[in-house]
């Protein structure tokens, strides 16, 4: 077999490289919370691909389905001859989602293709042409997504003209924004609208109940519950992107849960199908029901492979109870994270919920943004044999996402380097 060095030889002359990895190394296998090389290295897992591999890598479930599925077709594309897994995925979002109401759903490849079709759906359903977005948001790379999207590198830069009629108000970002309460946080950004947009020109506000790219932002209690209110006295559809805090990953099944709030629509995808790509929106049946037939869809849109990986990670995530799991591994990351706040006053905050956990880095003493400090804690532990992500507005945080069933062993194993990287 190649190695790691010999493949990433042959990727520089072949692959794009505007297509950027975080680590130079190439994949042989990954299961559990380990992935490991095509040299033998390994590398415990705090990525999950991006919070996508929440069940881990080949679920035995998953990989019995796909198997299955494969042997019997692998596409016919629903818009040409349906078949019956497309039809159950939905059943079974249109029950998990927050939300008692009737709700329909339609499946496509990506997030960003979720996003694009929810905006597609609201703005056909109310007739209003504004989508309201936020600081520090990430909805993805496509040319309406990119506009959805807040940071310009390195997603937007050169990238433009991007579409129009989005705009973009304040988050709640307790730890940059003087530490508002939700109420007021909320009222500052609905007033922006109200005089810079309308609200009657609004179709969509388009939030992630937790950001995910921006920064593991989590907005103050009291702030989504009180956008929601305005947005069902304004007859704005209330759009929750659940692409990163979806399935399980926040300790419960969407991230709404939480502060009780319904979206109207909710965009899925990521861990939603252990791995395989498949994406969906679900939501209330009269605003899904307003496009006319033919006006939603795609040639791979729920392909029966992928559906058949959804139905089952979604098993798997009830059968082992991941919510649970998620909210255990919190704890124990949340201790550990908070030992090292206590510390190294280069952290100022650790937040998140669930195994959707994040540290921000500043330089000490300040609220500076230190985006250098952070890279290198996280080569230290790429170089340890840990595998951490960043994100953030600044590129100053650290995030930590392991698949939900990530072993206890692994689990401290992972911490325990993280802990070194920070000195
Ligand atoms: N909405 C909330 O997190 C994808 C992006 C990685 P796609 N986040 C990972 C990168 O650099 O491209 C994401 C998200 C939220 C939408 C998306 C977009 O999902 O499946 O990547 O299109």
């Amino acid at each position: 077999m190649a190695t790691s060095e010999e493949l990433h030889k042959r990727r520089v002359e072949a692959v794009a490289r505007g297509v950027g990895s975080t680590i130079p190394a190439y994949v042989d296998r990954a299961g559990g919370g380990t992935i490991t090389d095509v040299d033998g290295r390994r590398w415990i897992d705090f990525a999950a691909g991006i919070a996508v591999t929440n069940v881990g890598n080949s679920a035995p479930r998953v990989v019995e389905a796909v198997r299955a599925q494969v042997e019997r077709f692998t596409h016919t594309c629903f818009m040409v001859a349906p078949y019956e897994s497309y039809v159950a995925v939905c059943e079974q979002l249109n029950a998990v989602t927050p939300g008692g109401f009737e709700k329909r759903s339609a499946l496509f490849n990506s997030g960003a293709e979720a996003v694009e079709n929810a905006v597609k759906i609201a703005r056909h359903a109310t007739g209003r042409p504004a989508v309201v977005v936020f600081d520090h948001a990430y909805h993805g790379r496509t040319n309406l997504t990119m506009a959805l999207t807040a940071k310009n590198m390195p997603y937007k830069h050169r990238f433009g003209p991007f579409a129009g009629e989005v705009y973009r108000v304040p988050m709640s970002y307790p730890l940059r924004d003087g530490g508002l309460d939700g109420a007021t946080a909320a009222a500052r950004s609905i007033e922006m609208i109200e005089k810079q947009v309308g609200a009657e020109n609004v179709a969509a506000l388009l939030i992630e109940p937790i950001q995910g790219e921006g920064g593991f932002v989590v907005p103050a209690p009291g702030f989504l519950p009180a956008l929601r209110e305005w947005a069902t006295a304004a007859g704005v559809v209330f759009v929750a992107d659940e692409i990163q805090t979806g399935f399980c990953r926040t300790g419960d099944w969407f991230a709404c849960a939480h502060e009780g709030v319904e979206p109207d629509l909710v965009t899925l995808a990521k861990g939603i199908a252990g791995g395989l790509p498949l994406a969906a929106v679900t939501g209330r049946a009269e605003l899904m029901d307003a496009v006319h037939v033919g006006g939603l869809g795609g040639t791979y849109g729920g392909n029966p492979i992928a559906c058949a990986a959804a139905l089952a990670a979604m098993e798997t995530m009830r059968e082992l109870d991941l919510a649970a799991a998620a909210r255990r591994i919190g704890a124990v990351m949340g201790e550990r994270l908070g030992a090292i706040a206590a510390r190294d006053r280069r952290v100022a905050e650790v937040r998140g919920r669930g195994a959707m956990l994040a540290v921000e880095i500043v330089v000490p003493g300040t609220l500076t943004p230190d985006p250098a400090a952070t890279a290198a804690i996280s080569a230290a532990c790429h170089a340890a044999g840990l595998l951490t992500l960043t994100c953030g507005t600044y590129g100053n945080v650290l995030r930590f996402l392991p698949p939900l069933v990530i072993s206890d062993d692994e689990l401290a194993g992972g911490l325990d380097i993280l802990d070194a990287a920070f000195g």
